[in-house]
């Protein structure tokens, strides 16, 4: 009995600990006792300001008669200490934006002495209240650094009307309670008030609705079995659907179930967020009491889980570096649902005709482009190609060119020049697209097909981009129909988001996300065929799927969902291989789960050949944030298996981006573009630094170095003096190199980068010279911008030098000249390949 009981615990607690675990919540702290000290302020808005509530009184710093010049710093100190994990900064609100804060730093400190950074970045001119949640740290006192001011080049001034502090907790064990209800709704599977205890977020706790309900109030009892000290309680609404969500509530505590004490009373909010209700209460009992259905859908009520808020603060724990580190959160301008790397190294980001907002074809498009070495992004309205480029197709073409088509202003083209810094029209579009994917392809023309999500719906053939000649030419015979979903969405969700890659001699395989994989031809008139199908998974809408060694045809898929939205999204991942021969069929293979079910998260390709997989949901809805996977997975090809990294601060979901950065860390950003105030705005994000970058200890590791890096010039490319299968770059190094790495630069939307792809190259030659030879077919190194990591023999990757694989042959047939233009003094004009 008692080894069956232990066994009984044994798994119980297996299972609670395997549990994946989708939240991250935080509470607000209560500011009494605070001080704010600054470098300046004037005698009426002294620093206290920001710590008094009220919205109305802010800090200034000092201004009469002439402005102290910047930055400016204000300190706060919270007394004690505390697991810090948000910053919260609300602007002045009296109509004026004077003194609001653009570029920034937030630093948080035990002592006031030792700063640790959390976030850096450029805040948007607004008086909207900023949040920068960060993965928590402890600290006493919190730092706010303000560089410039939000609205001009000339204000010195900095003002804040208020600032708070949310610190991570933790949930209380629920090992040792029981619950009960008014009612539990046991037919179906099971809607018990144990669901709201069990773990999974899919299973519920319901009122007995089916042989008919009985009026509110509904009560939820928590019995912890001790009186146990708590500070407050968690609400997580069902996934599945609106019915029950709580509407007015309240929250009383006992230690008899005699006497009951109110503690906290409410009325939440029509939505699914996690609702964390704060009160301070020593008790065995805690009801929670639903006194209303928040959407007024009738006598129901039900919750996915129910826990409480433990009062002590979590105990610091260094994360362990073998699992990689979020550094500092990157607080950004604008959400923004789309980004590119561009040539010279700097992240091109926009959202659409507003910061925070999309609707309509507007015709404009907010733009910022953040440098990672400086973390600063600069901001644009571009007006000039009369194009909202909200929810586009995006591909980098082999001038490095971003080109962007269609999203809310249907048949636009849009083309981003870094070198230049500027935005210029292409060609409107054959056939209106918004959700489609593009790809550019091996002879350097871009493939377009789907997206139905705008510009009318059904019938998105492919059609295809000329860049030299900004020409669209429909492609009849290359037909959506077989790359189609079967969404609860129809076809307005059916062909969004392919996953295109391609390869050689001018074919595309869209390998998902429906399940059936297409090979599409993209000479003539085009054509497609059946490629088969991705073994045992299924449609996979906002999966992901990245090809981690394009030399091998290898991609890995991972996540997705049948359905855009209101469905569930899986954990399985595959390996697809693609054939050498365009048209032939791929292989399959399943690899291992992930232990994160993802929908609407990013699949990055890292230079060591693993794959980064951020950010995501389990219960797959737009706009929504509810069941967050906060854990990436990192893939190994050698092992085909996945190991969770640390989590991450902030939801990466709808609308989210990743990026692999030129000094091979990842940015994982936005999320949302909901309006104004929309919680699921996620204006920031975060910087992962991979394990490979990392010592035992936490510290950086020292990483190689490229010295100097040169084309090598070729001569009989082709002929039988050709000794190599492509170009070559010679490159010198300041220590042993075991390996090379070229990774595409990459762009992201919705899931999509169909340009980031990653070439594996063995290291031939010594420190002094070695020499990475490039595949020669287009198909496989597609031409255009690349970043080269050299990899050394403890596995360390180098930053990026950034180069440029140029064809030998363009799509008019004419060869490249050998002076092919090259645009900034670290990147080299890439070696010659022959033609496709
Ligand atoms: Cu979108």
């Amino acid at each position: 009995m008692s080894f069956l009981h232990s066994f009984l615990t044994t798994l119980l607690l297996y299972f609670t600990l395997l549990q994946p675990v989708y939240s991250a919540p935080h509470i607000l702290l209560d500011r009494t006792g605070w001080t704010a000290t600054a470098d300046s302020s004037d005698d009426a808005s002294p620093p206290s300001n920001v710590l008094d509530g009220s919205s109305s009184t802010f800090w200034q710093t000092y201004s009469d008669p002439d402005p102290e010049p910047l930055p400016h710093v204000l300190i706060i100190d919270m007394q004690t200490p505390n697991l810090i994990g948000r910053i919260s900064m609300q602007p002045r609100q009296d109509g004026s934006s004077s003194g609001n804060i653009g570029q920034h730093s937030i630093e948080v400190s035990s002592d006031g002495s030792a700063w640790t950074q959390v976030a850096l970045g450029t805040w948007n001119n607004d008086d909207e209240t900023k949040n920068s949640t960060f993965v928590p740290r402890p600290g006493r006192y919190i730092r706010i650094t303000a560089t410039s001011a939000a609205d001009s080049t000339t204000d010195t001034l900095t003002a804040i009307a208020e600032v708070n502090v949310y610190a991570a907790v933790n949930y209380l064990s629920r090992s040792s309670w029981t619950v009960s209800a008014s009612s539990q709704e046991t037919g179906g599977s099971g809607s018990q008030a144990t669901k709201a205890i069990d773990g999974p977020l899919t299973t519920i706790w319901q009122a007995a609705y089916r042989s008919g309900t009985t009026p509110f109030p509904h009560w939820f009892q928590i019995d912890q079995g001790a009186p146990v000290a708590v500070q407050g309680l968690s609400y997580v609404p069902r996934l599945d659907g609106a019915t029950g969500r709580i509407g007015q509530f309240e929250i009383t505590v006992s230690n008899d179930t005699e006497t009951w004490v109110s503690v906290a009373t409410g009325t939440w909010a029509d939505d699914d967020t996690e609702k964390l209700p704060q009160f301070i209460a020593t008790a065995r009992y805690v009801l929670l009491t639903a006194y209303s259905e928040a959407g007024n859908r009738g006598d129901y009520t039900s919750a996915a889980e129910i826990n409480l808020l433990d009062p002590s603060i979590p105990a610091y724990t260094p994360p362990d570096p073998t699992k990689g580190i979020w550094d500092h959160t990157v607080d950004l301008p604008l959400v923004a649902p789309a980004g590119a790397v561009l040539p010279n190294g700097k992240v091109l980001l926009w959202s659409s005709y507003a910061r925070d907002e999309f609707g309509g074809s507007t015709g404009v498009t907010q733009t910022a482009i953040y440098d990672p070495v400086t973390g600063v992004s600069t901001q644009r309205t571009v007006t000039n190609t009369q194009h909202d480029m909200f929810c586009p197709g995006i591909s980098m073409d082999f001038e490095g060119r971003i080109i962007v088509t269609g999203g809310d202003n249907a048949q636009k083209t849009s083309i981003y020049i870094a070198s230049t810094d500027t935005w210029i029209p292409g060609l409107n579009m054959r056939i209106g697209r918004g959700y489609q994917a593009t790809a550019t392809v091996s002879d350097g023309r871009i493939f377009n097909i789907g997206g139905s999500w705008s510009g009318g719906r059904g019938g998105k053939n492919g059609e295809i981009y000329d860049p030299l000649k900004n020409s669209w030419t429909l492609q009849p015979n290359n037909l959506v129909a077989p790359m189609l979903t079967n969404d609860a969405g129809g076809v307005f969700r059916a062909d969004n988001h392919g996953w295109f890659f391609a390869w050689k001699k001018g074919f595309v395989l869209q390998a998902g996300p429906s399940l059936n994989m297409n090979w599409y031809n993209t000479s003539g008139d085009g054509g497609g065929t059946p490629a088969g199908t991705r073994s045992t998974d299924l449609d996979a809408m906002n999966g992901n799927a990245v090809m981690y060694d394009a030399v091998a045809g290898k991609i890995l898929t991972a996540g997705g969902a049948q359905s855009y939205g209101g469905d569930t999204s899986r954990t399985s991942a595959f390996v697809i291989t693609i054939p050498a021969t365009s048209g032939s069929m791929p292989t399959v293979t399943p690899t291992q789960n992930m232990t994160y079910a993802r929908g609407f998260g990013t699949g990055i390709a890292l230079p060591d050949g693993t794959v980064f997989v951020t950010g995501g949901q389990l219960h797959v809805e737009p706009f929504t944030d509810i069941s967050a996977a906060f854990t990436p997975e990192l893939w190994d090809p050698t092992t085909g298996t996945w190991t969770q990294m640390n989590p991450m601060a902030n939801p990466r979901t709808y609308h989210s981006i990743g990026l692999l950065l030129p000094d091979a860390t990842v940015l994982n950003a936005a999320g949302g573009l909901c309006g104004p105030g929309c919680v699921n705005n996620h204006w920031d994000g975060e910087i992962f630094v991979p394990p490979y970058l990392l010592n035992a200890d936490g510290s950086r590791r020292s990483r190689p170095s490229i010295l100097t890096i040169a084309v090598k010039t070729r001569t009989g490319v082709g002929d039988a003096t050709d000794s190599l299968a492509g170009g070559q770059l010679g490159i010198s190094t300041d220590r042993n190199i075991s390996s090379f790495a070229l990774i595409r630069l990459g762009s992201s939307t919705h899931t999509v980068n169909t340009d980031q792809r990653r070439i594996p190259v063995p290291a031939y030659g010594n420190p002094a010279l070695y020499s990475v030879v490039i595949p020669s077919d287009p198909g496989v190194a597609l031409p255009g911008y690349w970043y080269i990591f050299a990899i050394d023999e403890a596995g360390t990757p180098s930053a990026a030098k950034i180069v440029k694989i140029t064809p030998c042959y363009m799509s008019d047939g004419n060869p490249c000249s050998d002076d092919y233009p090259s645009a900034t003094s670290n990147i080299v004009t890439g070696a010659c390949q022959t033609r496709p």
